[in-house]
């Protein structure tokens, strides 16, 4: 599968540099999102059959006050595949946002598929990772199992798509060791090697397992439905109430019915001395200048940046 997975990459990347891509001059000009939305979609009905997830009904035509935005959210499941979901928003001459996400079924213990790009005039912020279920510089089992033979690929990225410097600490543990977080260019090739995981993908039965792997989808999504980024623009563009039912039943679907423990429960080092959660981003701040894994995926950050 190695040989399949660098040709296939090799191909999209092609692909998306002679399109223009993402990045670079095609702000405003086209929905340039889209091309990798409906690209994403093809190769997974390939693989598999989509239905369309109850969220989509609710979410599909979302507006936005203004109306220079438009907003697309598209959700799905399939066998294997608990919720497969993108929402794009462009902000015409001014910005573009895609969130994509896949997560699996709690029988699989499969990365969450992660595509997130924050494209302004200067800059894109890109983040494209398969996001480990099991944080991967403690569970050495899960970083064998799906990162190993994978991490070839970090050294075809690196040069041209290299580390984009200072981020928040407490991302580091939804990452993996080949996750790209870049500030510029974007890609649609992980989205070939998830494909391929979850066709390889093997249904657990031990209720157990499954249980566990529950819970970690659950703590992924309570903290992105907490403190993802993009969560104060989206308030701002469709107010509170519904930035808040956007992030609860769409984009994190799951996190109020996989699991009961709350935010605290997870992230206790937000807890402030009244009990409610601390409104701050990052407890740690942002760290990390450069790669923190080397090219075996071993976790090299230093220990002042934990
Ligand atoms: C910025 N988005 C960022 C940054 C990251 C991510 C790492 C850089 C700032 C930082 O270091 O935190 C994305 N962070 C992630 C992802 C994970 C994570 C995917 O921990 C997964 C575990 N982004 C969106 C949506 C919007 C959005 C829907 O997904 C807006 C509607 C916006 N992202 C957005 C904006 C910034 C950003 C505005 C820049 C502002 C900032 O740096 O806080």
């Amino acid at each position: 599968t190695e040989e399949w997975l660098l040709a296939g990459l090799a191909c999209s990347w092609g692909e998306s540099m002679s399109s223009g891509g993402v990045g670079g001059g095609s702000l405003g000009a086209g929905l340039p999102y889209h091309k990798f939305v409906s690209f994403a979609l093809e190769e997974t009905r390939l693989r598999t059959t989509l239905t369309p997830h109850p969220s989509q009904e609710k979410f599909k035509s979302i507006k936005p006050n203004d109306d220079n935005t438009v907003f697309n959210a598209l959700s799905f499941s399939a066998p294997k595949i608990r919720l497969l979901r993108s929402l794009t928003i462009e902000k015409k001459n001014s910005y573009q946002v895609l969130d994509f996400a896949a997560f699996s079924e709690p029988e699989y213990d499969l990365p969450i598929f992660c595509a997130n790009v924050f494209t302004t005039h200067a800059q894109s912020i890109v983040v494209l990772d398969l996001n480990p279920l099991y944080d991967t510089t403690v569970h050495k089992d899960y970083k064998d199992k799906y990162y190993r033979s994978i991490m070839p690929l970090v050294h075809k990225y690196n040069e041209l798509l290299p580390w984009g410097g200072k981020i928040t600490s407490e991302s580091l543990k939804f990452f993996s060791p080949i996750v790209i977080w870049t500030i510029f260019e974007s890609t649609e090739h992980n989205h070939h090697v998830w494909l391929e995981l979850m066709d390889q993908a093997i249904k657990e039965n031990n209720k157990a397992t499954i249980a566990r792997n529950q819970e970690e989808q659950h703590k992924y999504l309570t903290w992105r439905a907490e403190k993802d980024p993009g969560y104060p623009l989206l308030k701002k563009l469709i107010g509170e109430s519904r930035a808040e039912d956007l992030v609860m039943e769409f984009l994190f679907e799951g996190v109020n019915t996989l699991g009961t423990k709350s935010f605290l429960d997870y992230f206790p080092e937000y807890a402030r001395d009244d009990g409610s959660v601390n409104k701050k981003r990052s407890m740690i701040g942002k760290s990390f200048e450069t790669r923190p894994w080397d090219a075996n995926g071993e976790f090299i950050g230093d220990a002042e940046a934990q």
